[in-house]
């Protein structure tokens, strides 16, 4: 048998969305065909624990110099999964370096630089796609099947409900999550960019929003240390500069009506990110993340007398992506979800194809975030197409 081609990846960050997109390169050969195999070349972060970490991951060399890491020849893909502040300067540069880039969500810091990002991808012509990795869950990848399918026929309500409850605790520290220079935004960016691009990926384009938003709790102690979605409390207060949640409506352009909130204080959920759908012929609902292998769908046109929400397990039939795993029951997680986005990259790459979701999807989710801020700002509702032009 033919050696396969090799695709040598240089990996900038090395926490928590970095232990899930290693998850995702260690085990993609194994669930899935792919023509070209993934080799984790470097590791590239900051701090004294990244040669320990890119031993224990099984990367063949490591580096604290990410400019280094995207100008070596033997690069093909960089992966970012760096703080936002940072995706920028470092996707534009992997671009012009000709290198193929998947860089972790919200795209960037602002509307201006996802522009400038999309257009640095466009002009290389180098394959691209950003960590939504929400899409990838089968269930979601059925329900848009459904969609397209037309089971549901005119679509009427979209509603997008990401809960968690990490800061219910006054005590968490201001890790990076909090602070708008590094995050650009709360849990509007952080949860709303999941949201909002599920929204698109199923129910199409939005025209116009209007939001609300809270900081419940303004002032937190310093981190002292922090470490992905961990810290630690230092003695000093800090200012949270970002938002706590965020709801907002939304009118869609084919006449849906959207119904959004995000938030980081939803008391015992952990990572709910629950969908419901409603059109002339049926009904969605995803449970939320935390059930994340079950679909309920309701057919309007099942026979009279046995109509009732259904629920699909995941991996009972030939759902998308379940070929890769566990006989049904035997339930997939979250890090195969990135094993997915792996998975589709890798495969763009080989046919020179492009990704879904692209920098492009990157930039329209947050071309709809930055509306919703505006609409909050001006407490009116805001059209989306007078915020950006790419
Ligand atoms: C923290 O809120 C976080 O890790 C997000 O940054 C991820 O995008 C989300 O998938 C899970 O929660």
């Amino acid at each position: 048998m033919a050696e396969k081609k090799k695709i040598n990846v240089g990996m900038i960050g090395h926490k928590f969305m970095g232990r899930l997109h290693n998850h995702a390169y260690t085990n993609v050969e194994a669930a899935f065909d792919i023509q070209s195999r993934p080799v984790k070349k470097v590791l590239c972060g900051i701090g004294d624990d990244v040669p320990e970490t890119a031993k224990r991951w099984g990367w063949e060399e490591w580096s604290n110099d990410w400019e280094a890491v995207v100008a070596r020849d033997d690069i093909d893909l960089i992966d970012i999964v760096a703080p936002s502040k940072l995706h920028k300067e470092i996707a534009i540069a992997a671009a012009e370096a000709g290198k193929h880039v998947f860089c972790e969500k919200p795209l960037a810091m602002n509307l201006q630089d996802a522009k400038e990002m999309v257009h640095a991808v466009q002009k290389a012509s180098v394959v691209n796609t950003i960590g939504f990795n929400y899409r990838k869950t089968p269930a979601i990848s059925l329900a848009k099947k459904l969609i397209d399918d037309g089971r549901l026929g005119r679509i009427f309500h979209f509603r997008g409900l990401y809960s968690q409850d990490w800061l219910v605790d006054p005590e968490f520290p201001l890790a990076w999550r909090l602070r708008e220079s590094e995050a650009g935004a709360g849990s509007s960016w952080d949860l709303g960019a999941h949201v909002v691009d599920l929204a698109r990926f199923l129910v199409g384009e939005i025209d116009e929003v209007i939001g609300s938003q809270m900081t419940f709790i303004k002032e937190r102690p310093v981190a002292k240390i922090e470490d992905g979605l961990t810290a630690i409390a230092g003695d000093e207060m800090g200012i949270v500069d970002v938002d706590d949640a965020t709801s907002f409506l939304a009118k869609f352009e084919a006449g849906a009506m959207g119904l959004f909130e995000m938030t980081r204080y939803g008391t015992g959920h952990k990572n709910e990110n629950r969908i419901e759908i409603y059109g002339s012929k049926g009904g969605i609902i995803w449970p939320g993340f935390e059930n994340q292998n079950q679909l309920y769908f309701y057919d309007a046109e099942d026979p009279d007398g046995e109509r009732g929400f259904r629920r699909i397990q995941i991996g009972e039939g030939s759902h998308p992506y379940s070929s890769g795993w566990w006989p049904v029951g035997h339930n997939i997680g979250f890090g195969e979800t990135f094993v997915h986005e792996v998975y589709d990259l890798l495969t763009a790459i080989d046919h020179k194809a492009e990704v879904s979701p692209s920098f492009v999807d990157g930039y329209k989710c947050q071309e709809i975030l930055a509306a919703v801020d505006q609409s909050i700002a001006a407490r009116s509702w805001v059209k989306v197409s007078e915020v950006g032009n790419l």
